[in-house]
């Protein structure tokens, strides 16, 4: 099917559609008890597909207010993640050079755990962070931080107080923003001549080959390959040197950009990851629709294993209560008559409810209390983590429902760890 709205990197009005998971609660919209009963709003989530610049990105804009002014999501709730962005920040501080006279800018900086990282090496650093409750954690870990949206305004403040940034960093940010193309003129501004920009995004070719469909929420417009980001990044004279593959959510790119002219080589792993994704067909609705002909068996078979668990009156618990469990859920109506709690550790979530599902968020205590017999992994990109978190309650005999990229139980400590 067709579409008349406009791709937000190439202005290509004839996108097609190719994946619909149906009207969502936002993904991070956690409730108060007391807002059980008030209903909440649900939008569409569906995907198309761009084949002038091959963006996937989502058919239908959620106001980024409603999503991101007040936010439950903090980086450093896992050992993975804090040790992930400690490891960046020192890779990028002696591979190019910094030192305390050089600035790092995170964009969406959320508690500050990246630039405490940079911060071990005596370099300056500035966040930028829309939600106020995040920002202001960040600041109290001693990280400054700006609570707004990464702007014009907020780059004068930046530029007057601190001057322009040798690295500009963004993280799990660039598939959240609507109007991209504002974002990198505002840092061109904000980035030296000689500065390098550094982004993470979920990437696609992952999403696709690890079917990890959860990761489509509201808050994720757009779904990168190397290639979409090759053509964005010309269109506004700036140039990929580099990019590596981490594992973060399930498989992401760190990208190195800098501006047109500037003093890195282009890395042979650019051209590498490019050729990858033409043999796979990338520029293809192909590989979409196939994509998308698997979600549905993804949530088939999920659905069984539940509903033959729950015939014999077992009990199931969730462990992490990420974004993404949302449209895991609400996609497969996997709700609180299937799932007794999911257990998370981020005190910003435990006490609340899950969007649509209205499942109670506890803490780990609550395994203790009421142990299940199976616990689903909601926060799949942490297996190894949980399960060596949860290791006594599998020598009991819990079982683990590892959800992606097709269902399977398992009963403790992979092999693979
Ligand atoms: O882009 C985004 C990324 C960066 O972060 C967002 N839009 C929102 C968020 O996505 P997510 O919520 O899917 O992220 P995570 O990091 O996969 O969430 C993991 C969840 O699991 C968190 O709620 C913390 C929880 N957890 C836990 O309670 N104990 C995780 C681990 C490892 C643990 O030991």
């Amino acid at each position: 099917m067709l579409l008349t709205m406009k791709c937000r990197i190439c202005s290509n009005k004839n996108l097609e559609k190719f994946l619909s998971l149906g009207e969502s609660p936002l993904a991070n919209n956690f409730l108060k008890k007391e807002d059980l009963e008030k209903g909440e709003p649900k939008f569409p989530l569906e995907l198309v597909f761009c084949s002038t610049c091959n963006l996937v990105q989502l058919s239908y804009v959620v106001d980024p207010e409603l999503m991101f002014k007040n936010y439950v999501y903090v980086s450093s709730t896992s050992n993975t993640f804090r040790h992930h962005f400690t490891k960046m920040a020192e890779d990028i501080t002696k591979d190019f050079h910094l030192d305390e006279k050089s600035l790092a800018v995170d964009i969406g900086s959320n508690d500050g755990t990246l630039l405490k990282g940079f911060q071990k090496f005596n370099i300056k650093v500035m966040g930028v962070e829309p939600a106020t409750n995040v920002a202001r954690i960040a600041e109290e870990n001693g990280v400054e931080t700006i609570n707004n949206f990464f702007n014009k305004e907020s780059v004068d403040k930046i530029i007057d107080k601190k001057g322009k940034a040798d690295v500009l960093i963004a993280c799990n940010v660039f598939a959240h923003i609507d109007n991209i193309d504002s974002v990198i003129e505002n840092v061109k501004l904000l980035l030296k001549d000689s500065g390098i920009f550094v982004i993470e995004v979920q990437y696609l070719v992952n999403t696709i080959e690890y079917m990890t469909f959860d990761n489509i929420y509201h808050e994720h417009l757009s779904y990168y390959s190397l290639t979409t980001l090759k053509y964005f990044f010309e269109k506004h004279d700036m140039e990929i040197f580099n990019s590596i593959k981490v594992k973060t959510h399930g498989g992401s790119l760190r990208v190195f950009i800098q501006k047109k002219n500037n003093e890195h080589k282009i890395n042979e792993n650019v051209n590498k990851i490019l050729d990858y994704e033409k043999k796979i067909g990338i520029n293809n609705m192909g590989i979409h629709k196939g994509f998308a002909e698997k979600v549905y068996s993804v949530k088939e078979k999920l659905n069984s294993y539940i509903k033959n668990i729950k015939k014999e009156k077992r009990i199931i618990a969730g462990y992490g209560a990420p974004a993404k469990s949302s449209t895991l859920l609400n996609f497969c109506s996997i709700g609180k008559k299937e799932i007794d709690y999911i257990v998370d550790d981020n005190p910003l979530k435990i006490g609340l409810y899950t969007p649509g599902t209205h499942i109670p968020v506890v803490s780990s205590e609550e395994l203790e209390k009421n142990t299940p017999d199976y616990i689903l992994i909601l926060a799949w990109n942490f297996t190894h983590e949980i399960l060596e978190k949860t290791k006594k309650y599998a020598d009991k005999g819990v079982k683990f429902i590892i959800p992606l990229p097709e269902p399977r139980i398992v009963e403790g400590i992979l092999n693979d760890q």
